[in-house]
């Protein structure tokens, strides 16, 4: 199985974080996202949509991370929900893409990675504030939870924590979201957990 990938893609964590964690054998292929590799023709070849991340497993490639999420339960089983669960963890791994991960890391792209030059500073506090909004759905809804769905650990965690083990500032005062820092670490606690900048190349960034 290979993962098309680099350190800094929260999008490609959720997917590494999950292979690594359920000890399924996974090669990685860097690339090169800063230095433009995702526009390239050669990539596109591979992903029409120029996302990282992109699973290879045999003759199947996949992009959109919860596509491979699932793709790897339906496989492997590992972190497969309760039956009476799948819905709902569809719900928020759609959730995630749209409100949570898209917004933390976009906006952690402007804030950190963008050259200073082309930071706008409306369009940051537009974006930290939908960021603040959507860590505060996901506080409450872990009001008194362990994991985001039922009793035990799904892909819906490894989607929604994806952007949320990086250090970088983009919105997130943590001492503000409890429950969030809780189950982090609940997450942090499973066997061969990794940061992702331990997990995957690309970190740090060489310097200009
Ligand atoms: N919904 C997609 C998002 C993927 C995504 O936005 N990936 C970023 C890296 S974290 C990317 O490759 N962006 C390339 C670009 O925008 O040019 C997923 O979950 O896989």
């Amino acid at each position: 199985m290979k993962l098309y990938c680099f350190a800094q893609s929260g999008n490609a964590y959720k997917v590494a974080n999950y292979l690594n964690v359920a000890g399924i054998p996974w090669q990685q292929e860097f690339v090169d996202f800063f230095a433009g590799e995702t526009r390239s023709p050669k990539y596109l070849a591979i992903n029409e949509m120029g996302e990282v991340p992109v699973m290879k497993d045999g003759d199947i490639t996949l992009s959109q991370s919860g596509v491979i999420l699932d793709y790897l339960v339906g496989k492997t089983g590992y972190f497969a929900p309760a039956p009476n669960d799948t819905s709902e963890v569809l719900r928020w791994v759609l959730w995630d893409n749209h409100k949570g991960s898209s917004q933390f890391g976009m906006t952690r792209f402007i804030n950190n990675f963008l050259a200073e030059k082309h930071r706008n500073a409306d369009v940051i506090a537009f974006s930290m504030g939908r960021c603040r909004a959507a860590l505060t759905t996901l506080n409450a809804h872990l009001e008194n939870r362990d994991w985001m769905v039922g009793n035990t650990p799904t892909t819906a965690d490894f989607s929604c924590s994806g952007y949320l083990f990086y250090d970088e500032p983009f919105g997130m005062e943590r001492s503000n979201y409890p429950h969030i820092e809780a189950w982090l670490e609940n997450i942090r606690q499973l066997p061969n957990w990794k940061h992702p900048y331990d997990l995957m190349q690309g970190h740090p960034l060489p310097q200009n």
